[in-house]
């Protein structure tokens, strides 16, 4: 059997690596994953700063000539436009006018904002101050709550601004099915319900919409190796 085209560097633990294999089930491509967590040695082969993921393109199509050289692709917002273009369908875009926002645009404003705002709010300022933490039971409550309030009051200022840019009464973000920005979104909240100040950031709203993307078989996919599922990078 031929090996898949695609290899991506990245443990299932690190969200940005979520994004690229939500990206790739959705789509129906196959990919080899070698799980590691960043800055190891493998993770610093692949990527200038040891940091995950990295897609290894095997093999493409270029102008009507198959490329069989190993390409290193890096930077989850490169990696996407890249999978676009070898699988435009089924597409993750939004289309222009959906639910009234004009600009097709706007979705990837959302996917820049996750990345460069939400998750260093969201991972950096609650999800792994709280599960160090809860991991290593030396803080009390009250020291943790102390240690990570800020990073609630930015996660809480983050998720209203992100439901403020959602197209009103749609499954998903930015309309009637998944666009990028739902699956660079979806990881960083799939591990932030996983922590109790879950109960105090988020809304109704987002809450379906979790539910809404828990059921999408891409989702299911890419569980196995998440902290939703208990485990550790
Ligand atoms: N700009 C990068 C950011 C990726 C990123 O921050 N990945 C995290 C894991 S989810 C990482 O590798 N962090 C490096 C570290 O913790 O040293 C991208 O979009 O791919």
């Amino acid at each position: 059997m031929s090996q898949p085209a695609y290899t991506v560097v990245g443990t299932p633990f690190s969200t940005f690596t979520r994004t690229i294999t939500l990206g790739l089930q959705y789509k129906g491509l196959e990919y080899n994953q070698l799980a590691t967590p960043p800055q190891t040695e493998l993770a610093l082969e692949n990527h200038p700063f040891g940091y995950l993921p990295t897609l290894i393109i095997h093999e493409l199509e270029l102008e009507g000539k198959r490329v069989t050289q190993d390409i290193k692709l890096r930077e989850s917002q490169a990696i996407v436009r890249f999978i676009d273009r070898v699988a435009p369908e089924p597409s993750l875009h939004m289309e222009g006018g959906t639910g009234g926002v004009v600009l097709e645009e706007k979705m990837w404003e959302f996917v820049s904002f996750v990345a460069s705002f939400g998750f260093p709010s969201m991972e950096g300022g609650v999800v792994k101050p709280q599960v160090k933490a809860l991991d290593e039971g030396k803080q009390t409550d009250a020291e943790v709550r102390q240690s990570i309030a800020s990073g609630v009051e930015q996660t809480r200022k983050f998720l209203a601004l992100a439901e403020s840019l959602m197209v009103n009464s749609s499954d998903y973000l930015f309309g009637d099915h998944p666009t990028w920005a739902d699956f660079f979104l979806f990881p960083i909240m799939a591990d932030l319900r996983m922590v109790p100040e879950w109960k105090e950031v988020v809304s109704e709203r987002l809450v379906r919409w979790m539910e809404k993307m828990d059921g999408l078989e891409a989702v299911k996919a890419t569980k196995e190796g998440t902290l939703s599922v208990g485990a550790r990078p």
